[in-house]
């Protein structure tokens, strides 16, 4: 009896529920490049050779540990072009009994899955995707009786669940939130950790120069390409981060600095999103560093509350929100970004560091995503499903479940604030303080009329001016309101006519 095991690409784990379910002697893994999952979005070309690099290194890892693998290659000349084309193709080949796979990690994807019993007359076994630590069914759980979805809530439950940073039933350090301690601007610092290099092997240099000619439309610079592509490296960079960059991981979290794309974060997303690191592994160790006196309390509770709180919480949402959650559109925002997200070429200092660096490692940290790049989008009211387009096409570690409530949600309040109970907005001030950006850009951070004034001031009160009716009964917002009220009109005239020029002309800035 033959059981067919399609692995997708972001499957990259030995201990797969999938191949948990089933037994070495009757399974045939199938792994497929398909053109179909290469370009559902204009995918940053950095993106496409990790996924693909990564998915031909597992392939052998799993034969290495003794199972039988079909991998079908994007250029193999009857590819199928989709999962369930190659999935047809594989049937013909192998001729199953069934087909066990693990659930897929976006909803496109799960209609394809659950289509295939009924289109090949086979029985397939969705399997729970155990890389998780909080299932659907929990999920629902938490979230069915609750008005508000605030993640705090549900990080405490997940704690309380793991056992993680716990003394006798209560927070380690008596808190359970240290996120106050973690709000320290940084200055550039000789020593400051650096993630590992990966110079690219045979199998990667292969897939850069395919990647090159076939999707040369597609985003982003291959030069420098350094990511790892296998389990063994990405642990590498696991351990590198636990012992240079965790300690001063929490003080750090929301500095941004010229020139520094990494700073003290970990680097570990598109690893553990792929499968080829386990979160909770990560959030034991971290632990771990923390008991051994080698870190800091604020630094690792901040650490785990990303991964434990933050990651499954977005898992929990996407799922429970359903498939048309993608087109929820709160203000109505319908502006189209300006070609220069595609090029970073703006004069706004923060803006063109942000973006820049992205095109170049397909990779920024999260308050340059949060409070410059998604700032921006919103107070320029970009329709929120291009914004999301765009996160998704452009960064190493976007899924749809993970990257859709972050931007959509967290980002642009396209959902109306079930992730938080005010927009992520700010003016130039908190980019100046969290950051140097300002001191290199040609607009002047604390002007908001004038040729040289920076655009986020003005663009940031007719934000909230704009949208009134839905904002006003805000209380987080009652304080700028009542501050825009106490402009005379005349400034607030000026104001929003700032905004309108800086709109009108958005294309050239
Ligand atoms: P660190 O700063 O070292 O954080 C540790 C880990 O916590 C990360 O590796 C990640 O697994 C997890 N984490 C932290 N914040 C979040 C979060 N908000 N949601 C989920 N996991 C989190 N993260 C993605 O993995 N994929 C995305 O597509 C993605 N899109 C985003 C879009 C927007 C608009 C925003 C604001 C955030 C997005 N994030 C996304 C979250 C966050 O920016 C990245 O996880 C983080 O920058 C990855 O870098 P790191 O591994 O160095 O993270
Ligand atoms: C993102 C991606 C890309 C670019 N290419 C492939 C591929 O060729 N084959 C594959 O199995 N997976 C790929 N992926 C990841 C899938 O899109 C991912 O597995 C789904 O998003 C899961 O829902
Ligand atoms: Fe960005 Fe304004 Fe600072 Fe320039 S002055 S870097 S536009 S916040």
């Amino acid at each position: 009896m033959t059981v067919l095991v399609p692995v997708l690409g972001d499957q990259l784990s030995l201990d797969l529920s999938s191949l948990a379910a089933v037994s070495q002697r009757e399974a045939v893994v199938l792994m497929m490049e398909v053109s179909e999952e290469t370009t559902y979005v204009r995918h940053h070309k950095q993106k496409l050779v990790y996924i693909l690099s990564a998915m031909r290194h597992h392939a052998r890892a799993l034969i290495e540990a003794g199972w039988q693998v079909d991998y079908v290659r994007l250029d193999a000349p009857d590819n199928g072009g989709s999962f369930t084309g190659e999935i047809a193709r594989a049937i013909e080949h192998h001729n199953p009994e069934r087909i066990v796979v693990t659930e897929a990690g976006e909803w496109r994807v799960a209609a394809m899955l659950e289509s295939w019993e009924t289109l090949f007359g086979l029985p397939v076994t969705i399997c729970a995707d155990s890389r998780f630590i909080c299932s659907h069914r929990e999920f629902d759980t938490w979230a069915s009786d609750r008005r508000e979805l605030t993640m705090e809530f549900f990080y405490r439950e997940m704690r309380k669940k793991t056992g993680l940073l716990m003394q006798d039933g209560k927070p380690a350090g008596g808190r359970w939130n240290f996120d106050k301690d973690n709000r320290k601007p940084a200055k550039p610092d000789l020593w400051m950790p650096r993630p590992l290099s990966f110079p690219p092997d045979a199998i990667t240099q292969e897939i850069i120069a395919h990647v090159e000619t076939r999707f040369a439309d597609h985003p982003g610079a291959l030069e420098g390409f350094d990511y790892a592509v296998t389990a063994a490296d990405a642990e590498r960079q696991a351990a590198n981060f636990f012992a240079h960059a965790l300690p001063q991981f929490g003080d750090y979290e929301d500095a941004m600095l010229t020139g520094e794309r990494f700073l003290w974060h970990s680097i570990l997303s598109p690893y553990i999103n792929a499968g080829l690191l386990d979160p909770l592994d990560l959030c034991q160790r971290a632990e771990a560093e923390f008991e051994a006196g080698r870190a800091p309390l604020n630094s690792v509770e901040g650490y785990i509350r990303q991964i434990l709180g933050w990651r499954e919480y977005m898992r929990g949402i996407y799922w429970r929100e359903g498939p048309d959650y993608v087109d929820r559109n709160f203000f109505n925002h319908q502006r189209s970004l300006p070609d220069w997200f595609w090029t970073g070429d703006t004069q706004m200092n923060c803006l063109h560091q942000a973006i820049g660096q992205t095109l170049v490692t397909a990779h920024a940290h999260h308050i340059q995503r949060l409070m410059v790049i998604g700032n921006f989008a919103l107070l320029i009211g970009a329709d929120p499903k291009q914004v999301h387009q765009w996160y998704l096409e452009i960064y190493l570690d976007a899924y749809e479940w993970v990257e859709l409530p972050n931007t959509l949600g967290m980002s642009q309040f396209g959902d109306g604030g079930l992730l938080g109970s005010k927009p992520y907005i700010s003016s130039g001030a908190y980019i100046n303080r969290m950051s140097d950006y300002c001191r290199g850009c040609r607009y002047t951070v604390t002007e908001r009329i004038g040729e040289d004034a920076c655009p986020f001031n003005a663009l940031y009160w007719d934000f909230l001016a704009r949208h009134r009716d839905k904002l006003g009964d805000n209380h987080r917002l009652a304080m700028p309101y009542r501050t825009w009220d106490r402009q005379t009109a005349e400034d607030q005239k000026a104001t929003r006519r700032q905004a309108k020029t800086f709109l009108d002309g958005l294309a050239r800035r």
